[in-house]
């Protein structure tokens, strides 16, 4: 017997998900046969090669503890698929190089590894455990965050420094909320937060605030001269809180139970357009306007003819995203 199957995930961060897998014979694997063969692989500590793909002879998938070594796996895989959905359901883009082609995913990266990474060479996307290798960096905004590295890889080509990498970060946020959003996970609900499941600061806090980056210590919340010269992920900062203005608009607000209060560089008021329409906004400008050397000024100007061709110029809607720019520090 060989075939597709739904398989349960018993997840660290997601609760208990569906995950596609497939049989063969009475063996199962995390191969999703629904999105492009995507598969998730135990590195068991290691740091090179794919380790083992994972298998077994049931369908189920850890048990929601960082010690069952399935459990990574599972949010791993179900991270993918989350992310396969987003882009294709919301964006048309099948695949991260819109081909139908599905990456993989390596889960147990060396020991203690705190961090998670996209690469362009395997066309697969890698994860550490964390800290004490308790609390591995499998979220679902990170898990799309990285991948979404793979979507920018294959479209701008955003350079990953100076304000284009600031960009490219940014847009890595973006997705990841947009992803994490859609997903809708109970567990899990949708926020302009980065990280805040993994416990990379040890207190519970998140990694990066895209309602007011600076809420992290290090972000800047608007763009300066010279602001290329910082780390891409604070020089992200502007961009990921263009977004948070373009989605939500300006000052305090509660969405899905989160308290946010973005304020503007220019302290005047903004508008939002809604969190789908800024989505549609950044993807379109990211796939037919950015380009590898983009900087902040000349995505105002791609995100504006993005709204112009999806709203028309002038309109409410673009000129909303005219203020969000303003409200960043980014003008005519
Ligand atoms: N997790 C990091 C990121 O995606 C890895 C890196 O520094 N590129 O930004
Ligand atoms: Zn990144």
């Amino acid at each position: 017997y060989q075939g597709v199957e739904n398989g349960t995930g018993n997840t660290m961060y997601s609760g208990s998900v569906t995950l596609g897998t497939q049989a063969s014979g009475s063996t199962y694997t995390l191969t999703d046969t629904t999105r492009g063969n995507h598969k998730t692989y135990n590195l068991n500590r290691g740091t090179s090669g794919t380790g083992t793909l994972f298998s077994g002879p049931d369908d189920v998938w850890g048990d929601g503890t960082p010690t069952n070594l399935e459990t990574a796996g599972a949010d791993a895989h179900y991270g993918a698929a989350l992310t396969w959905d987003y882009y294709k359901n919301v964006h048309g883009r099948t695949g991260i190089r819109g081909d139908g082609v599905g990456a993989y995913s390596r889960v147990h990266y060396s020991s203690g590894y705190v961090n998670a990474f996209w690469q362009d060479s395997c066309f697969c996307m890698t994860y550490g455990d964390g800290s004490g290798n308790t609390h591995p960096l499998t979220s679902i905004d990170v898990a799309a965050h990285e991948m979404s590295h793979g979507v920018t890889a294959a479209t701008a080509g955003l350079v990953y420094s100076g304000e284009s990498g600031g960009l490219n970060e940014a847009t890595s946020d973006i997705f990841a909320a947009g992803v994490e959003f859609a997903a809708n996970n109970p567990n899990d609900v949708g926020d302009y937060l980065v990280g805040e499941e993994i416990d990379i600061n040890g207190d519970g806090t998140p990694l990066r605030y895209m309602d007011k980056p600076s809420r992290d210590g290090a972000s800047k919340d608007n763009w300066y001269s010279g602001i290329g010269s910082i780390d891409v992920h604070y020089s992200s900062g502007p961009a990921n809180h263009w977004f948070y203005l373009a989605s939500e608009g300006s000052g305090a607000k509660v969405v899905n139970g989160v308290s946010y209060n973005s304020p503007t560089a220019d302290g005047l008021p903004v508008t939002g357009i809604g969190r789908a329409n800024a989505e549609k906004v950044w993807f379109r400008a990211l796939t037919t306007k950015f380009t590898s050397n983009t900087n902040y000024a000349a995505a105002r100007t791609g995100t504006l003819a993005a709204a112009a061709e999806l709203f028309g110029q002038g309109s409410v809607t673009y000129n909303n995203v005219a203020n969000a720019w303003a409200g960043i520090g980014v003008g005519a």
